[in-house]
């Protein structure tokens, strides 16, 4: 029987389409768009098995699935016998704790004796362990931050993206305890076949590629001759950026690869070194 690489992903919510998205740009292509338990790729030896997030990490540590895509966060809480094999870059957010707006803050120690609602009580309970802090652990699942607003709990430990929610609930962030994003992981210690290893190298290194075109643009410009070195400064280039020769001898065109952080700036000092049509375009992949 043909060896496939079995990945547990979340079936629906917030990780879904950036997962799909990653194996899609990765050219994993699946055979059907209809979420049954089990889809196998059409093009590539793997095959997503579909769950919640809360079960994936059990699923990889007791081998029903080989690797699995889940958020960070999943994995600190549900503490099995997995291990992060790469970050992937998507879904960060962060678990932080909130207080209600306008209340005195004097630091952690606000928290002792007080109760605090949330889904993610094992991270929490080494959070306030590790701190010397006291305090009762609520547990809920879903709108723990309404829970202060209804006399439920003093306090909440959750996820945080934009802050939004905590604003529209009259909270306050004022401890964040950890950063999470999606990441890719394998079980602690468990040896997978040689075929199973190579099927994953080759998907890490297809990952690899596209997380590091995310953030980068391909730009070319058209630069007077005896201005080349001054924006070569400017370009840092992979290895080096290229110089090509235009049909008018007193002007070059050049090619780089830019940061998308320091984009506008390097846009800014290209311009100011007499660099002219300059266009940026995004890259697919980049295989460095
Ligand atoms: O059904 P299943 O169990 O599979 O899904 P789920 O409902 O448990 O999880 P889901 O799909 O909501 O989230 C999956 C993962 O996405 C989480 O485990 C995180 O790793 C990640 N993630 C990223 C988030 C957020 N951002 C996020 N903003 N998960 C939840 N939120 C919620 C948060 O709970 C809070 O209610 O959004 C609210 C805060 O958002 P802001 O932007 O208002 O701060
Ligand atoms: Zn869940």
């Amino acid at each position: 029987m043909e060896q496939r690489l079995r990945i547990a992903i979340q079936s629906k919510g917030r990780l879904y389409d950036e997962t799909i998205g990653l194996l899609t740009e990765a050219g994993v292509k699946m055979t059907s768009s209809k979420r049954t338990l089990l889809v196998p790729s059409r093009n590539f030896p793997v095959e997503l098995l579909m769950l919640r997030d809360d079960d994936i990490p059990d699923a990889v540590a007791t081998g029903t699935a080989d690797i699995g895509i889940v958020g960070l966060n999943e994995v600190l809480e549900k503490d099995k016998a997995v291990e992060v094999t790469a970050p992937l870059g998507f879904s960060r957010c962060r678990l932080s704790l909130a207080i209600p707006q306008h209340t005195d803050y004097p630091g952690l120690n606000w928290f002792n004796g007080r109760k605090i609602a949330t889904s993610y009580p094992v991270i929490l309970r080494k959070f306030l362990n590790d701190n010397g802090i006291n305090a009762d652990i609520h547990v809920i699942t879903g709108s723990v931050e309404i829970a202060p607003g209804i006399g439920l709990a003093d306090a909440i430990f959750d996820i945080v993206s934009s802050g939004s929610t905590l604003v529209s609930n009259n909270l306050v962030e004022v401890e964040k305890v950890i950063e999470s994003e999606a990441v890719l992981i394998q079980a602690t210690g468990r040896i997978m076949p040689d075929i199973k290893c190579k099927i994953l190298e080759e998907l890490l290194f297809r990952f690899d590629a596209v997380k590091a075109a995310d953030d980068k643009k391909y730009v070319l410009m058209n630069v007077p001759a005896d201005k080349v070195d001054e924006v070569l400064a400017v370009l840092p280039g992979i290895k080096s950026p290229t110089v090509l020769p235009l049909a008018d001898p007193n002007w070059r065109s050049v090619h780089s690869v830019v940061d998308e952080k320091r984009f506008w700036e390097i846009i800014g000092k290209l311009r100011a070194s007499g660099a002219e049509g300059i266009l940026a375009l995004d890259i697919e992949k980049m295989i460095i």
